[in-house]
Parts: C-alpha cells; sequence; structure tokens
C-alpha cells in the first residue's frame, strides 16, 4: 500500500559540524549507526512503515556513501510509484547559494516536491532515533482539520533549553511556541502532561521538529524569501494565523545530533532491552542487504555486545560495545564501552601476507580500547592503548578527534603500534 496523500521530505542536515569528524568525508544521512544502518534509514524505514513511500532526502552535500546506499538500498518496484531522491543543495542561475536553513532548503527543492500529487508534506528529522507511526499523526491532523500539525514530547527542564517550547489547548491547538528558550524563561512554559510524564519531571512539552503542513500553507509560506528556518521563523509565525495542532507521543525518541548523544545511542543498544528495539517485526529497520559472511569468533568473553555480520574476531573480552559490520579484532585486545563501525571491504589475505600494509583495518593485538568511536576502515596498531574518558580535554589532529571524553578516530585513519591516547 502506499500512501498518496503524503509526500515525505527527510531534512539531511546542514554543515554537520555538530556530529564532527563523523561528517568530514560524507554527509549527515550517510553516518553509519547500530554496526549496519546508517541514519538516514531511520526516517526512511519510519515512513516505509507508515506506508509512505515517496519520500526526498535533502542534503547540504552529495557524498558518494549516501547515494551508493540510497541507491544499493531503496529500489522499489517498476510498477509502484514509490522512490527515495536525494536532493543536494544545488546552485542554479536563480540560487547561488547553499541552504541557509531548514526551510530554506525545503524552499529551494519545492519545484521538485511540486511536480508530484500530494495533500500533506511531512516533514521530517535526520538525526533522530525513534520509532513512529506517522499514520495516527496524519489522522489526526485531517481528523482536526489542521493546517499544520508538530508532533510533541514531554521533556525535563535540563532539556527544554535545547528544543522549540510550546503550549497547547485542551483542543491540543498550539497557542505559543519558544524556540530553544533560555532556562530563566523556563517557569512560564510547563504544560499539563501524563502522571507518568509528571513523575518523571517531564512537564515542558517539546517539538521533535515532525511537522506535517497542507500544500497550499507550505507553498504559500515558501513564497516568503524572507523566512529561513522552520523553528526560528515559521513555526511561531504561523500558530496564531494558521491552525496548529500538537500530536503528543510518549515512546522512545531521541535527538542523535552531536557526538555524546550518537555515542550513547549507539552504546544504549546493548543494554538487557534497549528503548530502541531493532528486533520488533512491525517496525522493522531497513538498510543495504549485503549478503555477508556470518561472524566468526574465537577465544572471547562476550559481555553485552552487539555484533554484526562478517566480523573476524579472536580479541580476549568485548563488553558493552557495539561491533559493526566486517570488523576485525585480534588476539588478546579488549574493547569496552566502544562503538566500532566495521570496514567497507575486506582486505585479501594477499595484501595481508605481502606485508605491503602495515597496519591491518579493524583493531590489532594486545589493544585496549575503551569509551571510542572507531569510524569505517580505521586501522588500530597493536598494543595500542585508548583510554577515553572525561579525564581527556578535548582535541583533534589527523588521527581522532576527543570530544567530550569520547575518542573518536577518523575514517581510514591509522593509530601506530603501540600508540597511546
Ligand atoms: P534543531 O534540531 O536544533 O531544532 P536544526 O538544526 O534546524 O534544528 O535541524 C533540524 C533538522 O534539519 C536536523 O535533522 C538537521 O540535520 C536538518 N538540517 C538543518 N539545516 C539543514 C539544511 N540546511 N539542509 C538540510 N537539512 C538541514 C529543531 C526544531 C526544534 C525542535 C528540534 C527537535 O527547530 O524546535 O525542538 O528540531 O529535534
Ligand atoms: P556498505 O553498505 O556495506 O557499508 P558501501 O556500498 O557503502 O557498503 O561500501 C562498501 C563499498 O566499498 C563497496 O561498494 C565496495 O565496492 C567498496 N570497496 C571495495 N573495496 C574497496 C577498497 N579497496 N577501497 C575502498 N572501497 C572499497
Amino acid at each position: 500500500m502506499i500512501n498518496n496523500k503524503v509526500l515525505a521530505i527527510i531534512l539531511g542536515g546542514g554543515q554537520g559540524s555538530r556530529l564532527h569528524p563523523l561528517t568530514e568525508e560524507r554527509s549527515k544521512p550517510a553516518v553509519p549507526i547500530a554496526g549496519k544502518y546508517r541514519l538516514v534509514d531511520i526516517p526512511i524505514s519510519n515512513c516505509i512503515n507508515s506506508d509512505i513511500k515517496r519520500m526526498f532526502v535533502l542534503t547540504q552535500f552529495n557524498s558518494a556513501s549516501l547515494n551508493r546506499h540510497i541507491k544499493d538500498t531503496y529500489h522499489f518496484s517498476f510498477f509502484s510509484s514509490a522512490f527515495v531522491d536525494v536532493l543536494a543543495a544545488e546552485q542554479t542561475p536563480h540560487n547561488k547559494t547553499w541552504f541557509q536553513g531548514t526551510a530554506d532548503a525545503v524552499r529551494q527543492s519545492m519545484h521538485h516536491f511540486l511536480r508530484h500529487d500530494f495533500d500533506y508534506a511531512l516533514i521530517l528529522s535526520g538525526d533522530q532515533l525513534y520509532q513512529m507511526d506517522y499514520d495516527k499523526m496524519i489522522e489526526a491532523h485531517e481528523e482536526n482539520n489542521a493546517e499544520i500539525s508538530i508532533a510533541t514530547i514531554p521533556v525535563n527542564a535540563k532539556d527544554a533549553t535545547s528544543f522549540g517550547i510550546l503550549k497547547a489547548n485542551q483542543e491540543n491547538m498550539v497557542t505559543s511556541f519558544i524556540e530553544k528558550p533560555d532556562a530563566s524563561l523556563l517557569p512560564d512554559w510547563t504544560s499539563e502532561v501524563s502522571d507518568d510524564m509528571k513523575s518523571q519531571g517531564r512537564d515542558y512539552l517539546a517539538s521533535m521538529g515532525i511537522y506535517i503542513f497542507n500544500r497550499e500553507l507550505l507553498t504559500q509560506l515558501m513564497n516568503d524569501p524572507s523566512t529561513n528556518d522552520f523553528g526560528k521563523e515559521i513555526i511561531p509565525q504561523s500558530i496564531e494565523k494558521h491552525k496548529t495542532l500538537s500530536f503528543q507521543y510518549e515512546g522512545y525518541w531521541t535527538d542523535i545530533g552531536n557526538i555524546d548523544s550518537f555515542f550513547e545511542a549507539n552504546i544504549g543498544l546493548t543494554d538487557d532491552i534497549p528503548k530502541f528495539n531493532l528486533y520488533d517485526k512491525a517496525k522493522r529497520i531497513y538498510t543495504h542487504a549485503r549478503m555477508l559472511p556470518t561472524t566468526k569468533i574465537a577465544g572471547t568473553t562476550l559481555d553485552r555486545a552487539v555484533i554484526s555480520e562478517g566480523c573476524i574476531i579472536s580479541a580476549s573480552r568485548i563488553e558493552k560495545s557495539v561491533i559493526g559490520i566486517r570488523s576485525r579484532i585480534g588476539k588478546e585486545s579488549t574493547v569496552i564501552n566502544t562503538y566500532m563501525m566495521g570496514s567497507d571491504y575486506y582486505e585479501t589475505l594477499l595484501d595481508i601476507e605481502s606485508h605491503k600494509i602495515k597496519v591491518l583495518m579493524g583493531i590489532g593485538e594486545r589493544c585496549f580500547i575503551k569509551n571510542c568511536i572507531l569510524d569505517k576502515n580505521s586501522r588500530i596498531g597493536d598494543d595500542v592503548r585508548i583510554n577515553g574518558g572525561t579525564h581527556l580535554e578535548d582535541t583533534e589532529n589527523d588521527m581522532y578527534a576527543i570530544k567530550d571524553g569520547i575518542v573518536v578516530v577518523k575514517k581510514g585513519a591509522t593509530i601506530p603500534v603501540g600508540y597511546v591516547i
């Protein structure tokens, strides 16, 4: 089934500076998560599971890995109208600049959207981890004759300053909105929430950055070139003029826009009962079907480890870690609280035996790796010790960056034999 009323627009990311260095060589939607997926697979899968099968992904720059991933993964039937198209900021005779913000990204791509039939545009963020049935939100939008709907979630005071916070009336219509309020303003912005949310101190209603706009209204709003951003301009300016519904959601939802939250979301998958459920058949997360061989493990103690396909592991211990596709980990190595993204390809036995490669892809022998993100295709030499943590100061060089105590080894970087961080 395809919902022909809805066109999805996935905001794939601006400059990506908050996820640097993971976005040094690729656009944000292509950043690998959970061992075998990429960020963009989350909103795309939510759409597919909600029967929304026409999607545009807006990104600031085209990366080879994003295009390859979309092309290899989301091929729909010849007889279907389904598609996933990447639109990168493009210079045209009318537009000489990159996207200036989320609304500007939508405005510059409007001519692509308007070629399609749709009643509602569903605008989604590309850097959030959650599983949501958008059907229910669309139903509520229609039932309430809303012109705009905003998905909302109760948050606590600490988080409230990072989001758009709103208030709604008895009919769930938004009456006021403030983008990322200063902590001093918060006392004025509490809302009535369920007892469960109240007991967790979550009494501020935050915008999840997920919007439904009626086609005519979006077209009209995009004709005003003075607005560049949904959260800062379009939403606050619209609520008085246009019927705006708050669609409240209370499931698991997390913003993974910076290194710290990205790391926590990945490591969270190793919990006994992870908040993000990858094992729900009805809410499947789609990704590239790679036909990889099974994983081979020898002599390793595994404790809360999530291991992807195609790995060759001889480590002595892996604890609270996510190990990505095609990872190789050498003998007597210990990996703790780490997200290893894996590799894009295998080195052949011939490569390895020829001794041309000084440090093999993956983690070598006798290493100690803790509180780390190892980006794709990185090479950790034998006897390397990386002990990440808040005792380390933020820094960056060609091989790695340290952010909030998390050591991020860059894509394809080599950490030489015996190196200590
Ligand atoms: P933020 O997430 O801070 O707040 P923003 O930085 O505008 O808002 O990003 C929204 C989404 O759009 C992200 O997925 C981002 O990667 C993407 N994006 C940003 N600039 C882009 C560009 N130029 N081109 C393409 N994509 C771009 C927003 C709302 C808040 C709300 C939070 C919820 O403004 O009100 O509470 O989302 O996370
Ligand atoms: P995945 O979805 O498995 O991450 P990608 O298609 O994004 O895969 O990346 C894996 C790609 O890397 C494959 O298409 C493969 O052809 C390519 N590749 C193979 N060998 C090499 C190599 N020596 N250097 C760089 N890329 C390679």
